[in-house]
C-alpha cells in the first residue's frame, strides 16, 4: 500500500532519513507550504522567501530523480493550512493509511505529528553526528554539561584535526588566538549574490502579499536557494574568508554584516550542506596550507561543537525548556527591536542589519541584541519569539539554547555558567559603533552615558544573590563595591530611570 513520505522545508535533504526508507516506485513524496508553518511567529520575510524557493526547487530536484512528488503551494485553493491537515488530505487523496517522517526539530511539530490520525514512523534525523542516546549517554551523571568536553567527543568520533587520539596542534582549542577587532577594508567581498530565476520571483509575489506587515525587508533578495548555489557559497567562504575567520570573529563593523563569517546556517540548517562536507572541506584548506590552525579549529568547533551540542541540550531538556524564565525577567520587549527608533548605534545597526539581510553575526546577536534584553531584564519567551522569527537560519533546536540558555540564562545555567553581559566596554573594543552613537561609552553616568553601562551595574545588582558566589563574577562585584556610595546610587537610580522611559516607549 502507498505511503506518504512527509519532508519539511527544513529536511531538503536527497539522503534524509524518511526518503531513504521509502520506495520511489510506490510512495509519494508530501511537502507542502502552510499557514501554520509561515505564522506561528512572524517570520522575516526573507526567511519564507528562501525556504519556500528552497523546497519548490528541491520537490523539481526530487520529480527529476523519479519521485513522486504531492507539493502544495501556499496559495493552493485546497490547502489544508498544516502540516497535519495536509497529510490528511494527501491519505484521503492517494488512499494512504502510512506516514514516514523524520524527526522535525521542533517539539510544537512533533506532538502535532504524532497526534494525526495516521500510522506515523518517525525516523530519527541523522543528519546530525550525535544522536538523542549518545548525547543523553554523554550527559549522564554530569554536574554540568560543558560545550569544551562535548566538543571533543565529536572530534574524536569524526576524526577532524585530529592526529591519532591527540588534537592538532597539541591543543584542542585555539581561541586564545582569538578575538581581535576588524578594519575597514574594501575588498572583503561578502558571500557570491544568487542571480534571480522564475521560481524566486513567484515566491517574492506571493510572500509579498500573503505578509506585508511581518518585520523585514524582502527585496532585493540575494541568498541562494539550492544546493549548488549553496557549495558556492560554501566555496567562496573557505577560500577568501576562512583563513581569517578565527581572528575576526567577534569584531563588528558598521556596513560590514558579514566580516569573515561563512553565511551558511541558513543553507546548512535547511539541508542544503551537510556538517561533514563542510568541516572536511575547512580541514583539507588546513591541510592544503591555506589556512591557519585557529580559524580552521574555530570555525570546526562551532559546527561539530556548538551546533550539535545546543541541539543535544534542546531535546534533552524537554518541551518545557523555552518558557524557562530562571531571572523572573519580566519586561515587554521594546519596539526598538521591530524597528523602532533608537539613539543606541549598536543596537541600530545589528538590528537595521537583522531587518534587511535576516542575517545578524554571533557577536552582534551575543553581545549586542541579546546583551541588551538580559541586561534590561526582557522576558525571555519574547526575546526567543523575536529570534526565531528574524533570522533565516532559526529554527527551534538551534536558536532556543542560545537564546534561552547561552544569551538569556533563563535556563538557569544548563548551557552556560555564567552570563553573558558586558558593559560598551566590550562593544566598543571589538566595534566601530561606538564612535557615531549619540550616547557616550566613556560615560558611566549622566545624560549621555552609555545606556549598557548602567544596565550592566543594575543587572548585576537586581541579581547579587545568584551570581556573586560565582567565582567568575565575583570580581564584578567587588569592583562595584569599591565605588562610593553616592556614585553607586546615581548608577542605579539612572539605570532604572532609563528603562522606565524605555518601558513608557520613549527613543532611547
Ligand atoms: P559562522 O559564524 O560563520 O559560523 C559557522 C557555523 O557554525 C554557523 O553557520 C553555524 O552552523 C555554526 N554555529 C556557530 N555558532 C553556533 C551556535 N552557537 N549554535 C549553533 N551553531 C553555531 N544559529 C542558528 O543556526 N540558528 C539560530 O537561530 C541561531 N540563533 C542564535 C541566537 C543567539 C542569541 C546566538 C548568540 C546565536 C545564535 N545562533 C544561531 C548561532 C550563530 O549566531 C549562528 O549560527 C551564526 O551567526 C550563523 O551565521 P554564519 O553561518 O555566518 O556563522
Ligand atoms: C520555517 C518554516 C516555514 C516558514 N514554513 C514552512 C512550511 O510552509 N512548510 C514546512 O514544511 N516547513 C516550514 N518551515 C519549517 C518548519 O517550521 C520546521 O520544519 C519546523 O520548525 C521544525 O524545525
Ligand atoms: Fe552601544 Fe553604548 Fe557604544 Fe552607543 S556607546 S554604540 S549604546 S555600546
Amino acid at each position: 500500500m502507498v505511503r506518504l513520505v512527509l519532508v519539511l522545508g527544513d529536511q531538503l535533504t536527497p539522503e534524509i532519513a524518511a526518503l531513504r526508507h521509502a520506495d520511489k516506485a510506490r510512495d509519494v513524496v508530501v511537502m507542502a507550504e502552510v499557514a501554520a508553518e509561515a505564522e506561528y511567529v512572524p517570520h522575516h520575510p526573507k526567511k519564507i522567501a528562501f525556504l519556500f524557493t528552497a523546497m519548490r526547487k528541491f520537490a523539481a530536484h526530487l520529480r527529476e530523480q523519479g519521485w513522486q512528488v504531492a507539493y502544495t503551494p501556499l496559495d493552493d485553493a485546497d490547502n489544508a493550512g498544516s502540516i497535519p491537515g495536509e497529510l490528511l488530505r494527501r491519505a484521503s487523496e492517494f488512499g494512504a493509511r502510512a506516514v514516514l517522517a523524520t524527526e522535525p526539530g521542533e517539539w510544537r511539530l512533533i506532538h502535532a505529528l504524532q497526534e494525526v490520525p495516521l500510522d506515523l514512523t518517525l525516523l530519527p534525523d541523522d543528519r546530525f553526528l550525535c544522536s538523542h542516546r549518545e548525547f543523553s549517554d554523554w550527559a549522564e551523571g554530569r554536574k554540568a554539561l560543558r560545550m569544551e568536553y562535548f566538543y571533543r567527543e565529536m572530534r574524536r568520533k569524526t576524526g577532524l584535526l585530529m592526529e591519532g587520539d591527540k588534537p592538532v596542534g597539541g591543543k584542542w582549542n585555539f581561541d586564545h588566538d582569538n578575538r581581535k577587532p576588524a578594519k575597514a577594508d574594501l575588498f572583503r567581498k561578502g558571500p557570491p549574490d544568487a542571480p534571480g530565476d522564475p521560481v524566486l520571483d513567484d515566491v517574492l509575489d506571493l510572500v509579498e502579499a500573503r505578509f506585508p506587515e511581518n518585520f523585514g525587508t524582502l527585496r532585493p533578495f540575494s541568498y541562494q536557494t539550492d544546493r549548488a548555489g549553496a557549495l558556492l557559497v560554501l566555496d567562496h567562504f573557505i577560500t577568501h574568508a576562512l583563513p581569517d575567520f578565527g581572528t575576526y570573529q567577534d569584531a563588528m563593523l558598521e556596513g560590514d554584516p558579514y566580516l569573515y563569517h561563512a553565511v551558511i546556517a541558513l543553507y546548512l540548517n535547511a539541508g542544503l550542506l551537510s556538517v561533514l562536507e563542510i568541516c572536511k572541506r575547512a580541514e583539507a584548506a588546513y591541510h592544503a596550507g591555506d589556512v591557519p590552525l585557529n580559524s580552521v579549529e574555530g570555525f570546526i568547533r562551532q559546527i561539530i561543537g556548538w551546533r550539535e551540542f545546543v541541539r543535544g541540550i534542546y531535546f534533552l531538556e524537554g518541551p518545557d525548556y523555552v518558557a524557562r524564565n530562571a531571572l523572573n525577567h519580566e519586561r515587554h520587549l521594546p519596539s526598538l527591536y521591530w524597528g523602532g527608533d533608537t539613539k543606541m548605534n549598536c543596537m541600530a545597526q545589528a538590528i537595521g542589519q537583522t531587518r534587511d539581510l535576516a542575517y545578524a553575526h554571533h557577536i552582534q546577536r551575543l553581545m549586542v541584541t541579546g546583551n541588551f534584553a538580559l541586561l534590561a531584564g526582557i522576558d525571555p519567551a519574547q526575546v526567543h519569539a523575536w529570534y526565531l522569527a528574524v533570522y533565516a537560519d532559526a529554527y527551534e533546536w538551534v536558536e532556543a539554547p542560545n537564546v534561552i540558555g547561552m544569551s538569556q540564562f533563563a535556563d538557569g545555567g544548563v548551557v552556560g555558567s555564567k552570563p553573558y553581559v558586558s558593559s560598551g566596554a566590550y562593544i566598543d573594543r571589538m566595534s566601530d559603533y561606538c564612535k557615531s552613537c549619540h550616547y557616550r561609552v566613556k560615560d558611566k553616568t549622566g545624560a549621555r552615558a552609555c545606556p549598557f553601562n548602567l544596565l550592566y551595574w543594575h543587572f548585576l545588582i537586581r541579581h547579587r544573590d545568584r551570581f556573586q558566589g560565582n567565582p567568575r563574577m565575583a570580581q564584578m562585584y567587588r569592583t562595584f563595591d569599591k565605588m562610593d556610595r553616592a556614585r553607586r546610587e546615581t548608577v542605579l537610580a539612572e539605570a532604572e530611570a532609563f528603562l522606565d522611559r524605555m518601558s513608557r516607549g520613549a527613543t532611547v
